[in-house]
């Protein structure tokens, strides 16, 4: 087999994305350094979830009153102690707590950076080995130096974001994520336990024949949106159908998929539920700030998603993003009669 053992890794990338830029700290090259830490262990943990006993629910209920499973519990323990035992993050606001953690000791009050994440989302499809991920979203602090963070950090607009990204542990594992350089996607190779870059430079393709949403939820859906969905069943190869209906359940894989193949994803308001199910913070808004990065968009129907100034670290919206040709056509469908 012939190896390329030139390949960067995640450090090495990070730390070569510094030297460009000598006035950089390499806060977030260490901030990025131990999300992949704790990405590679929750990976573990994930690959022997069938034969150990951390498959399963844990028994409670988080804080969105949903079931919760023992390894979001992990995950998200991994998560708070890389963050926690490094230098460079404040404090954390994730999926499985209540409130922001601010870590408020000498070394992370003059941190510069906080991080909200889902620590595995789409954790329902663990029992049946289906892909499921991690979600990240980094902010520069608002608050002074030298002081523990403060909520005003965590609640900025998805805009301010300094870096975003996911990790799927699926047939692969992989490590995408952006800053205003672009994204980049790094393939955990077992051989060497790191991530390697094996996607560099990430654009969305600016049109695809992938459509993912639930069906099931169908007659809940705002007219523009059936309508919308009615299109992309209706489309003939002149209008470069037929489009194929794609949607695992599980978003960092949906999403994944439209970005690098071309797509749209989405996961409308209800009847029920008008905000939908996804999550703003840790949900939305890092998935938002890669499409836009790549080429590709994000909106919640009206506006961008990373123009939503947020309320609450919890709060859902709407969720539209993919190929920018397929979301402006969504758009005309969804502007007010
Ligand atoms: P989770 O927070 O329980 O893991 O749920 C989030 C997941 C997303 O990954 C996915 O897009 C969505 O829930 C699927 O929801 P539904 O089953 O309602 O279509």
């Amino acid at each position: 087999m012939n190896i390329n053992r030139r390949v960067q890794t995640l450090d090495e990338f990070t730390i070569q994305q510094m030297r460009d830029f000598p006035q950089a700290t390499g806060e977030l090259a260490g901030l990025l350094r131990d999300i992949g830490l704790a990405a590679k262990r929750v990976n573990v943990e994930v690959n022997k979830a069938g034969l150990v006993d951390i498959l399963g629910d844990a028994g409670g209920i988080n804080v969105q009153g949903e079931e919760v499973k023992k390894m979001d519990i992990f995950a998200n323990n991994q998560f708070m102690g890389v963050l926690r035992h490094g230098i460079s993050c404040a404090g954390i606001g994730s999926e499985e707590l209540d409130d922001i953690v601010v870590f408020n000791d000498e070394v992370s009050n003059n941190s510069k950076y906080v991080c909200l994440f889902d620590p595995l989302d789409g954790s329902s499809n663990i029992d049946v080995n289906v892909s499921i991920g991690t979600i990240f979203s980094v902010f520069k602090r608002v608050s002074p130096l030298g002081q523990p963070a403060t909520a005003e950090d965590f609640l900025q607009p998805g805009r301010r974001q300094v870096a975003a990204g996911y990790i799927i542990y699926g047939s692969s594992t992989i490590l995408v994520y952006g800053t205003r350089r672009g994204v980049n996607g790094f393939t955990l190779d077992p051989s060497i336990g790191e991530f390697s870059l094996s996607h560099p430079n990430i654009t969305c393709p600016e049109t695809g024949k992938f459509y993912s949403v639930n069906h099931g939820n169908f007659f809940q859906y705002a007219d523009g949106v059936k309508k919308y969905i009615d299109g992309c069943q209706k489309k003939t190869k002149a209008d470069g159908g037929p489009y194929t209906q794609r949607y695992i359940g599980s978003m960092v894989a949906d999403v994944h998929r439209n970005l690098i193949k071309g797509g749209i994803f989405m996961y409308p308001g209800t009847t029920d539920k008008p905000n939908g199910k996804l999550r703003l913070m840790y949900e939305c808004n890092p998935f938002a700030f890669i499409l836009e990065l790549s080429g590709g968009k994000a909106t919640d129907g009206s506006i961008s998603i990373l123009d939503i100034v947020p309320a609450s670290l919890h709060q859902r919206t709407p969720f539209f993003a993919g190929s920018r040709k397929m979301m402006d056509e969504l758009e005309i469908f969804m502007k007010p009669a």
